[in-house]
């Protein structure tokens, strides 16, 4: 049959970050052709009555295969990439993570390395910045901003991570000069160190201490410092993994006096508290992240900023170790003290269900901010936009077909990452998404992965787009 088009998505009630409508979508050569009524036949339709037609979601926070000092990833990009794609996400932006020494660009290189064939959707990369020498703040790191290459992280904790003010202000000033966008993870690390130490010291080691050694005080502390660079340096920056009140203070306060400062939270900040850290002896290791989780009238200071549009982001932090492996928590079935936990949870399957759930469904959010925190603003703040984050003509046909009365409890045998648990195991979520199209191929559907044979395409920056 001769068609405009090689697949009609039917009927479907289109939903952007700002309008609802019902209609068809035309899609040709992976890009959405036509967006209308009635378009007519193309070589394959699906009748999408009675289901939500969402942009993909862009995962803009989530670490694969990255090279560690303390145990391994699960998930490599083709693990990682088949999980997302299974929850509703298109587009993943992982960290090409620079070691003490590196070049920054042999760490994209074999960042690319780890990538290339592997994922089922398309990627960019943040880079994470460990060793601003002369050579990378002149020359390598405004080399790669051009490259496509717009946006990177720096920690202000771990001891293999972390820079010092100073370099912080320089790594800030070629943002400024170059237009890039630079990603904060808050934490004041000698106060983290002090703290651990005294627990240590007095036989304090079980899970449930990680929580104790980084209270929101050192969170606090060190938005609020960060906060001030990017007043000095006249950069925007965005504060990575927001967990509770104190920081969300900060970066409100910051608002109120017209500073550019975008932050992120994360679904381990609505659904997780430290309790959970403290669960069956050494179990609470699976819910080691950082910041971490805090407690309930936390969780409701989060929602309520994610209603009031304090955060523009909203990230998995992906993050995965398994729990019984030699590489994870609990390697060999040793007990770790808590600081030598491997940090982080996995969480990009569940990232868009957990929301839509608690937020959509619960009455918290407005389904157009759904949109706007899991897909456009990402992809409007990493420079993917408008070909990602959302449905319109011309754009890259990323889309996912939610059921929003699908009733789902989360157990990990249906997730589709290497991980050995979920921390969100029983949980029960209304809506899920039940297809998604990665530029107009299904590669999943009904919980199963269809996308083995599906290449994923690296996708190269643009500059932030920081008014929305
Ligand atoms: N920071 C992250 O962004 N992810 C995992 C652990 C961490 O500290
Ligand atoms: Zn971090
Ligand atoms: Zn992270």
């Amino acid at each position: 049959m001769d068609s405009p088009y090689d697949l009609l998505i039917a009927n479907a009630e289109v939903v952007t970050a700002s309008d609802r409508f019902v209609a068809d979508i035309g899609i040709l050569d992976g890009k959405i052709q036509a967006v209308g009524r009635g378009l007519g036949a193309a070589r394959e339709t699906i009748d999408a009555r009675g289901l939500l037609a969402l942009p993909g979601g862009v995962d803009a926070h989530c670490h694969l295969d990255q090279p560690q000092q303390v145990g391994r990833m699960a998930d490599d990009f083709k693990s990682g990439s088949r999980s997302a794609a299974c929850g509703g996400t298109t587009t993943i932006i992982p960290f090409a993570a620079q070691m003490k020494g590196q070049s920054l660009r042999a760490a994209v290189e074999d960042y690319h390395r780890r990538a290339t064939d592997k994922s089922c959707l398309d990627y960019a990369f943040h880079m994470i910045i460990t060793d601003p020498t002369p050579e990378v703040l002149t020359q390598e790191l405004p080399g790669l901003i051009q490259e496509g290459y717009t946006s990177f992280k720096v920690y202000m904790t771990y001891d293999d991570l972390k820079l010092n003010d100073r370099q912080i202000l320089d790594v800030l000033d070629v943002a400024h000069q170059e237009g890039a966008l630079v990603m904060v993870h808050a934490e004041n690390s000698d106060c983290i160190g002090w703290l651990t130490d005294r627990l240590t010291g007095s036989g304090h080691t079980a899970p449930k201490y990680h929580a104790v050694s980084r209270p929101q005080a050192v969170e606090r502390e060190a938005t609020h410092r960060a906060i001030t660079f990017s007043e000095l340096a006249d950069v925007p920056i965005l504060i990575v993994h927001v967990s509770g009140s104190e920081a969300i203070e900060q970066i409100r306060w910051a608002h109120g006096r017209g500073l550019r400062i975008f932050a992120e939270t994360c679904p381990q900040y609505l659904y997780l508290t430290a309790a959970d850290l403290d669960v069956d002896g050494y179990e609470g290791a699976k819910c080691v992240c950082s910041p971490p989780p805090r407690d309930p009238a936390n969780q409701e200071a989060v929602w309520r900023a994610l209603s009031h549009n304090v955060f523009s982001v909203f990230s998995s932090d992906h993050a995965p170790y398994s729990y019984d492996d030699p590489d994870g928590k609990k390697p060999n079935g040793h007990e770790q003290h808590f600081h030598h936990i491997p940090n982080g949870i996995p969480g990009l399957e569940t990232r868009l269900p957990l929301l839509f759930s608690g937020g959509v469904v619960g009455g918290r959010i407005s389904i157009h901010q759904f949109v706007a925190l899991t897909a456009t603003q990402p992809a409007k703040l990493y420079g993917i936009y408008p070909r990602k984050g959302s449905i319109m003509v011309g754009a890259d046909a990323d889309i996912a077909l939610w059921d929003p009365t699908l009733q789902v409890t989360i157990r990990n045998q249906r997730l589709h990452h290497n991980v050995d648990y979920t921390p969100y195991e029983g949980i029960d979520v209304t809506g899920w998404p039940i297809m998604t199209f990665s530029r107009g191929r299904l590669i999943s559907k009904s919980f199963d992965f269809l996308g083995q044979a599906v290449a994923g395409q690296f996708i190269r920056c643009g500059k932030p787009i920081l008014s929305f």
